[in-house]
């Protein structure tokens, strides 16, 4: 049995108050929330969408605030960048020094931010805080009021990002994945030769060197963005000439979620049928695409695909199931989906859902992307489970994902072994991180 289901009222009310304490804390002055001191100073853009939930349960002001402040750093293109550096720190690197979208002629006047952007959350956050508020008329307003942006965001991708008119959109970085260090990209780094940069990392100040990707993995973090820059962030150069081009199933499906929650909520609000027609035409095309060039029915997953070598990468890894929270997939393929997240990651002695194939054996289970368990990822999938009706298996990712955080406080990551010989406990990573907490909130409030 799960330790989840043993827990009375009162057990829960604490887990959640934890959990607010952790938020607020977190919260800066600026109406913004890092997703951890020290570690992670600045604005990021999907932890800030995940973070907005947890607070819409108990602070709507600050959700909105949240939302705001990330989306008033939107570009002119429509882009919105993957952090947002409202404040100065010296706690992380690379900082807007080295990223300088200044560069971009239609970047940011406001602000400072990086020249990358993360999965687009935001369609699916607006049409999620309408369904926590108690304030419908109020929390209706808001979301009129910053929808546009969202849909602005998504031209921005179709316009600028499908290549080959399929529907699927690239990512140009590593950290546009938000999987930062899977192993999924250690092929494409046996096709680059970075420089042996000189810089001073921060990151391992504050987290154990072994949870946290190498020296030379940063180097080739650093060179893309080098190019990049080289071109002032020109999104037809980094098509051309970017050596990490890649069709990311979880990138892709988090935009087609996301606009089913627009076309939802453009609906719901009337009005805007240009809009609604056009999200229903890139849809189409994204699902088509997803389903023929990403997903690949002999490993029972999708994969990602990579535009410089004209390949899918064989390896399974969390989110390879991340379509499951839109409606792609179709009822064969959810049965396949499914089959494989057992059979690979959800054997009796492991939580679900680790971050990359433990039968693999590039799988490490204590290293940020290379195996451990994510609660954003978690999220989605006990999401996209339960809207497919596999309501067993979408209950033993939640119950996982809060017994790891009972058991082990509001870690960034966690160990996917139940029995795990290596440490007292299963947390890595930043600790009293914001998106593990307000996650945890929204998986409880919505009981
Ligand atoms: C991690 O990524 C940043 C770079 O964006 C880093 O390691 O410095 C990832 O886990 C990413 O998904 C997340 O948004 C970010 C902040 O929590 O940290």
């Amino acid at each position: 049995m799960h330790l989840i289901n043993c827990y009375t009222v009162t057990m829960k009310e604490q887990l959640i108050d934890r959990a607010i304490k952790v938020l607020n804390n977190n919260f800066q002055d600026g109406g913004f929330t890092i997703p951890s001191k020290g570690l992670y100073p600045f604005q990021w853009k999907w932890d800030s969408g995940f973070i907005a939930l947890g607070f819409a349960h108990y602070d709507v002001d600050k959700a909105k605030s949240e939302i705001k402040t990330l989306l008033d750093a939107q570009w002119g293109n429509g882009f919105i960048p993957h952090i947002v550096f409202h404040n100065d720190s010296d706690t992380y690197f690379p900082g807007p020094d080295f990223h300088q979208s200044s560069l971009h002629p239609l970047a940011s006047k406001k602000y400072r931010s990086t020249g990358m952007t993360q999965p687009p959350v935001f369609g699916f956050v607006l049409e999620r805080l309408l369904e926590i508020t108690n304030d419908e008329h109020g929390m209706s307003a808001f979301v009129k009021e910053q929808i546009d942006k969202v849909f602005d965001n998504h031209k921005y991708f179709y316009d600028n990002r499908d290549i080959n008119n399929e529907g699927l959109v690239y990512i140009y970085h590593n950290w546009e994945s938000g999987t930062d260090n899977s192993p999924l990209w250690d092929d494409i780094w046996t096709t680059m030769n970075p420089p042996d940069y000189t810089f001073e990392r921060r990151d391992t100040s504050h987290v154990d060197a072994s949870q946290r990707p190498s020296k030379r993995e940063y180097d080739h973090y650093l060179y893309i963005i080098e190019i990049a820059k080289e071109h002032n962030y020109d999104d037809a150069k980094i098509a051309e000439l970017s050596p990490f081009l890649v069709l990311d199933p979880l990138f892709n499906a988090v935009l087609i979620k996301s606009n089913e929650s627009l076309i939802n909520l453009y609906e719901r609000f009337g009005g805007n049928q240009d809009k609604v027609d056009q999200l229903k035409k890139w849809q189409e095309k994204s699902i088509h695409g997803l389903n023929t060039k990403l997903y690949n029915e002999q490993l029972g997953a999708y994969l990602h695909y990579d535009l410089r070598s004209k390949q899918q990468l064989p390896y399974i890894c969390s989110s390879s199931f991340a379509p499951l929270y839109s409606n792609a997939p179709n009822g064969h393929i959810v049965k396949r989906l499914t089959e494989t997240m057992l059979e690979k990651f959800g054997d009796d002695g492991r939580y679900l859902c680790a971050s990359f194939d433990p039968t693999h054996d590039r799988f490490n289970p204590k290293k940020y992307w290379r195996g451990p368990v994510w609660i954003n990822m978690n999220w989605m999938l006990y999401q996209g489970l339960k809207k497919h009706g596999y309501y067993e298996l979408a209950e033993r990712v939640k119950s996982d994902s809060l017994e790891l955080i009972e058991k082990n406080g509001f870690f960034e990551y966690f160990d996917s072994r139940k029995v795990n010989p290596d440490a007292e406990h299963n947390g890595y990573g930043g600790n009293n991180f914001s998106w593990s907490a307000a996650l945890l909130i929204d998986f409880l409030k919505t009981e």
